[in-house]
């Protein structure tokens, strides 16, 4: 038995590249940036570039599980973890969800639990390069205590929220609202 490897998964070498559409246009590095609305102190609009050039990025090695079954191995991302955006955005004590919307028009939402861990970040960077476009650029949030379809590509806004009150592409259509791979929490 492997100890790393949740229930029902199996390790392959690479991330299969997923994607709900692909025909959509990422904008250009100046008109890029990461909106942080709902129930917080201070709304924020950041550029991409106050992102990349933040004093505080951290760099994580996590292990990616993806609900059709296939895990990869120590995935490098780079990026601000979540506690950037919690000290400068402030959300209310009340704060339960956090629901993502992304520039292909994904979306998804999971408890601010899991967002608050110490390993979720906002990725710029994945293996050492600016994140592919198809792995997510401009920038990706990644949940690694969740199932891969948490980690939205493609962000550009991340919303706080005391109810579970706006609901995800993949939670819509029957995927669990939490998501943990070591519960197995695949359908809701
Ligand atoms: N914006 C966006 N993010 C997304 C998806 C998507 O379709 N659009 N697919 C999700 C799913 S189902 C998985 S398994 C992972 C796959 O990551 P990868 O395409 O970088 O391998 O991205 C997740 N994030
Ligand atoms: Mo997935």
């Amino acid at each position: 038995m492997d100890k790393r490897l949740p229930p029902g998964q199996e390790w392959i070498e690479e991330p299969l590249i997923y994607d709900i559409n692909k025909n959509f246009d990422a904008p250009k590095e100046e008109d890029i940036f990461l909106y942080v609305l709902g129930k917080v102190e201070n709304r924020l609009r950041i550029p991409y570039r106050e992102i990349k050039e933040a004093d505080y990025l951290i760099e994580i090695e996590a292990d990616f599980h993806c609900v059709t079954g296939w895990s990869v191995k120590d995935i490098r991302w780079k990026g601000v973890p979540s506690a950037y955006i919690i000290e400068r955005a402030k959300p209310f004590e009340s704060v339960k969800w956090v629901f993502v919307r992304c520039f292909d028009g994904y979306t998804t939402h999971f408890p601010f639990e899991y967002f608050k861990r110490e390993d979720t970040l906002i990725a710029l960077f994945m293996n050492g390069r600016v994140l592919p476009r198809e792995h997510g650029y401009p920038m990706r949030i990644v949940v690694p205590s969740l199932y891969a379809w948490k980690s939205a590509k493609y962000v550009y806004s991340i919303e706080f929220l005391e109810e579970e009150e706006k609901i995800g592409f993949w939670e819509m259509r029957g995927y669990h609202p939490v998501g943990d791979p070591w519960r197995e929490e695949r359908y809701a």
